[in-house]
């Protein structure tokens, strides 16, 4: 069942092996083969019990005020472009075009918009300019739409297993936090596991965030094989009966031969040792990024079958149009969003509260 999530056979699409900082990989590829999955070495089992009391905000202010850029990059310009229109004409539909693309939305996608709106304004006789914007809203409704409930964590019922992937910096670790932190405010019992060894602060990191959440972490120290973390993380998860097991995984350059070897061997552990346990494999993505998001969720849709988009750092742009092209471009949806640093700025993603905060 897991194995058919992952297609090994275009891993070899990849053929580099010097990761985004120039390190030479094959070092830690020959670590990685002298370390047997079995072996349990400097097993690290930290217990925090600690709840904490802090209080949550309301979701939609949150997200609402996490989208602030992108609502006065992409609401505040169609309302101008709109209110300078006398008339619905080519040109009014070419600046809406612009402004869309420039949202990051995607070409492909702005033109299915766009064809539809013309369609609809013809259709239904529409001559006030400032009638399109409600149009466009339910057209980018329309076109993000997955009523299968398919924008939720696939983790009922449980054991399940998270995979968090995704290359340098996007924001892995600290979506582990926040993620841990929610599921075990909503009664869960969760555990992660360090799988990023590559950087001793990366474990460190991860503990720190782990004593916030108040969530066991399964660690090794720097340099061992993170399939073997991930083993006793299922050991760990089976013998304390674990409800969500959340995977940290390093995050070297996505499209480098060891990287998808290493998340080759996680995955087949996952399978070997957890088979009945639900498993997500979730990428995470800075929004901040807009278009090279984009690349990277093709990158790594070639070769593992994501199941779920985590887009970060919405707060910090007005590059939230790349939800959109995500969701309906690339068919990956996206089941989280970060607005923030913080420890409670992880919301689950709604493509009608999305919609409906940019278009206020
Ligand atoms: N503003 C903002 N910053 C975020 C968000 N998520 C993560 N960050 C920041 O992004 C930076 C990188 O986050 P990490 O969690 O360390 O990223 P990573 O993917 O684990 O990085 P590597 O382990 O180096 O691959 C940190 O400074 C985070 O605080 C978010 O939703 N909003
Ligand atoms: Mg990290």
């Amino acid at each position: 069942m897991f194995k058919n999530l992952f297609k090994w056979g275009k891993k070899d699409k990849v053929e580099e092996n010097i990761d985004m900082e120039g390190n030479d990989l094959n070092k830690e590829k020959d670590l990685l083969e002298e370390a047997s999955v079995e072996e349990i070495e400097d097993l690290e089992v930290k217990l925090t019990e600690e709840d904490s009391n802090e209080k949550k905000p309301g979701f939609f202010d949150k997200l609402f005020a996490g989208l602030d850029k992108t609502r006065k990059d992409f609401t505040d310009k169609i309302d101008g472009i709109l209110h300078s229109y006398k008339k619905i004409d080519d040109e009014l539909f070419d600046d809406l075009e612009e402004i869309l693309v420039t949202a990051d939305v995607g070409i492909n996608t702005t033109m299915n918009i766009i064809d539809n709106l013309k369609l609809r304004v013809k259709e239904e006789k529409i001559k006030e300019p400032q009638a399109v914007k409600e149009l466009l809203k339910q057209e980018i409704m329309e076109i993000m739409n997955n009523e299968d409930g398919s924008n939720q964590l696939n983790i009922k019922p449980s054991p399940a297993v998270i995979l968090v992937v995704g290359v340098n910096g996007v924001g892995k670790t600290t979506t582990i936090g926040k993620l841990a932190y929610n599921l075990k405010k909503e009664g869960n019992k969760v555990l992660i596991a360090a799988g990023d060894t590559f950087r001793a602060a990366a474990i460190e990191q991860l503990e720190e965030w782990g004593n916030r959440a108040g969530v066991d972490i399964i660690a090794h120290r720097e340099g061992a094989d993170p399939a073997a973390v991930i083993y006793d993380g299922i050991q760990a998860a089976k013998a304390r009966k674990t409800d969500v097991l959340i995977c940290d995984t390093a995050g070297r350059l996505h499209n480098k031969k060891n990287l998808m070897n290493e998340l080759n061997k996680i995955f087949r552990v996952v399978e070997r040792e957890y088979p009945e346990a639900k498993k997500e494999v979730l990428l995470v993505l800075d929004a901040t990024t807009g278009q090279n998001a984009i690349s990277q969720a093709k990158v790594f849709k070639e070769v593992t079958n994501i199941t779920g988009v985590c887009l970060t750092k919405l707060d910090g742009t007005a590059k939230g149009g790349v939800v959109i092209g995500l969701q309906s471009e690339l068919s990956l949806p996206v089941k989280l969003v970060g607005v923030g640093e913080g420890i409670e700025d992880l919301q689950e993603f709604n493509p009608r509260d999305f919609v409906d905060a940019i278009f206020n």
